[in-house]
């Protein structure tokens, strides 16, 4: 096998949301294989404790502040991204937030909110990233989506839904950018160690629920999902567009 198949060396990965959690678990792993690494998300001081944190390790990074809610922002970066003559490679959609509400007390406000943060956002910053695929003539996009992408979690439904749309946003990302040789994906997070599920993984009821129902009889460590981030960012995904990758565990397959 052609040991290049998985290397970045040469590519430039913007992941947002990766001053923490599951984004910057997979900032290090993409830098690991080679990539240098944009690091994103709203909180400028975190972000750039981060970005020291992955030099110190001797990693290419570079960070970039700003909100993917934001549509200007999200615009203005790549504008800047354009003039530093920084072609973003590889985009990992990974921003996004959790608000667990059962429905009928749920705003509407805080609806949207989870809306435009988990899915919109990945359409807004897949787009500008796209543009400039085009004319290079190559990309890799990376969404993230979830185990709810597919399968409901009653109270966690806006969530959901944002990542079912997530899971049809990347087809649609391939639909019409598979053409142009860009490779849009997703990778499906199981019950993950974050900081977003602290309270389920401190809820026993919810952990014993977790261990039990996932044939890994586990929850998943944020480094698990660097495999499947690395493959569908390297050469070795080229022929592979519009597809989810579950890991979860086994969740998804098993009643
Ligand atoms: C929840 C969790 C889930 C997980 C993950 C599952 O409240 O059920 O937050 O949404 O985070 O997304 O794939």
């Amino acid at each position: 096998m052609d040991s290049r198949l998985f290397d970045l060396r040469g590519r430039r990965a913007l992941v947002t949301g990766s001053s923490r959690g599951l984004g910057r678990a997979m900032a290090e792993g993409l830098a690991e294989a080679g990539a240098r690494v944009v690091l994103n998300g709203v909180n400028a001081a975190r972000l750039a404790e981060a970005g020291e944190a992955m030099r110190a390790t001797g990693h290419d990074v570079e960070v970039a502040a700003f909100d993917v809610c934001d549509e200007a922002a999200v615009c203005a970066a790549f504008e800047r991204f354009d003039a530093d003559g920084r072609a973003i490679d590889i985009l990992v959609n990974n921003a996004g937030i959790q608000f667990r509400k059962p429905m009928v007390e749920l705003g509407t406000e805080d609806w949207r909110r989870v809306i435009d943060t988990n899915l919109t956002s990945a359409f807004v910053v897949g787009r500008e990233a796209a543009k400039r695929m085009i004319a290079r003539g190559a990309g890799k996009i990376i969404n993230i989506g979830s185990l709810t992408s597919d399968l409901a979690r009653a109270t966690v439904t806006p969530y959901t839904v944002a990542k079912g749309g997530i899971k049809m946003l990347t087809k649609g990302m391939a639909a019409e950018w598979g053409p142009m040789n860009i490779q849009a994906n997703a990778i499906g997070p199981g019950y993950m160690l974050t900081d977003m599920n602290e309270a389920l993984v401190s809820d026993p009821a919810f952990d014993a629920w977790v261990k039990g129902r996932t044939p890994a009889r586990r929850w998943g460590r944020p480094e698990e999902l660097v495999g499947a981030a690395v493959f569908l960012a390297s050469a070795a995904s080229d022929y592979v567009n519009g597809q989810i990758i579950y890991v979860d565990g086994g969740m998804s397959s098993v009643l």
